[in-house]
């Protein structure tokens, strides 16, 4: 037993799991997984070493790991509708390295969204590897909507005819036009890369329009959306295969974490079942009652509102800044993340906006009706973030709820 191995750690954990369940845990990226997905993600799997892919490895004793790993494979290309997957990535900024170094030679151009503007670091982002070793050119939003105008990236795309495009990141709160993105890539011959950590589980459940199709090279995370373990994929078509696994292994990664490959089987089965659709349609019908009920409360929405499950909030008409916003929501018993917001006159460590979003409270039960009394505790919250006492008081009145679901 672990409490009595290391009691200090065992202990830390149970204050981890108290804290999880009285909180709001609204940062977008995070979720609450099954105990079937811990249960996988904690076995004796760990104690495998496995380089090498199903019937081609470097170690002997691989009769169940092959079995676990073809799984995990079989079942994410039947649900993402795609030639190939290799989930041996350890993250997602592991996967999409991947793909630079399957399809990039250093110095050759990349393009991707902008991280102040929703991109992600691995997209290109100038204090990122990807941004130091390859010539990346950035695609913005538009200032006016807040939106990407494809317009806009296909005339940059013409201009500087990048080898790879990206596509998703971590702060887009609208439907991503995979078409649009696809027609630009074909007519410059790139490779088009869509990166869905985000709203993986969304695209399972038929709740954003899949990349499949569209972009031949699409990347994700396991454990956002999707509700699985730490780990992420790279789904292709059958022409990248190749180039995509030898990058992974023998280009970037040993072995890969067995464990994990199981749990993303087990997240894989629970996202094929019925129950997973009506689960995303929820999760986005939470975000939009929630982004109505904010803007009704007079707060100003990157984009006006959301597509997806996530709201990105610009603070500035709020008179307070994101990182005392996200601390004193935080006492409030409302977990999120400071966020910088397109065009962002504030630094990347004290940005104007906060970042939320709604897969997690999803998955602890809480539905559409309820959203206009999270608006509320966020707007008491922000109002009160030098009191003390009334982040108290909502702290207890957010617990209270957690407690009936
Ligand atoms: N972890 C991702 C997110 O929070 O969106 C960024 O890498």
């Amino acid at each position: 037993m672990l409490s009595n191995v290391d009691p200090e750690i065992a202990t830390l954990i149970q204050a981890e799991a108290a804290r999880q369940a009285r909180k709001l845990r609204m940062i977008a990226s995070e979720n609450d997984v099954s105990a079937a997905v811990l249960e996988a993600t904690g076995s004796v799997l760990t104690n495998k070493y496995s380089e090498g892919y199903p019937g081609k490895r470097y170690y002997e004793g691989q009769q169940i790991i092959d079995q676990v790993e073809q799984l995990a494979i079989d079942r994410a290309k039947a649900l993402f509708g795609v030639d190939h997957a290799n989930v041996q990535p350890l993250s997602g900024a592991p996967a999409n390295l991947a793909v630079y170094l399957a399809f990039l030679q250093p110095g050759d151009t990349v393009m991707g969204m902008s991280l102040p503007m929703g991109g992600h670091l691995t997209h290109g982002w100038n204090v990122s590897a990807t941004g130091k070793w390859f010539n990346a050119v950035q695609y913005e939003v538009r200032k006016d909507t807040g939106v990407v105008d494809m317009d806009e990236v296909r005339s940059l795309a013409m201009a500087e005819r990048p080898k790879v495009i990206f596509c998703g990141g971590t702060a887009i709160p609208r439907t991503i036009d995979f078409p649009a993105f696809a027609s630009i890539a074909q007519e410059i011959d790139a490779i088009l890369v869509a990166d869905i950590a985000h709203i993986a589980g969304l695209v399972a459940g038929g709740a954003h329009p899949s990349p499949a199709g569209h972009a031949p090279v699409i990347t994700t995370t396991t454990h956002k959306t999707l509700r699985g373990p730490r780990g992420a994929m790279i789904l292709c078509d059958a022409e990248h295969a190749r180039a995509i696994d030898r990058a992974v292994f023998p280009g970037l990664q040993g072995g890969p974490h067995d464990h994990t490959t199981a749990a993303i089987a087990v997240a894989l089965h629970e996202a094929s079942q019925p129950e997973f659709r009506e689960y995303a349609h929820t999760i986005v019908a939470n975000a939009r009652a929630l982004a109505d009920a904010l803007l009704e409360r007079g707060f100003d929405l990157v984009s006006g509102g959301t597509d997806n499950h996530l709201i990105l909030v610009d603070l500035t008409s709020k008179q307070i800044a994101g990182k005392p916003a996200a601390q004193a929501l935080d006492r409030a018993g409302i977990e999120l993340n400071y966020n910088a917001v397109p065009f962002d006159p504030r630094k990347p460590f004290d940005p104007s906006g906060i970042r939320l979003g709604t897969a997690g409270i999803t998955t602890r039960g809480l539905k559409p009706s309820q959203m206009p009394l999270l608006a509320d505790w966020i707007d008491r919250a922000i109002a009160s973030a030098d009191n003390e006492p009334a982040l108290e008081r909502i702290a207890a009145e957010v617990e209270e709820l957690l407690g009936t679901l």
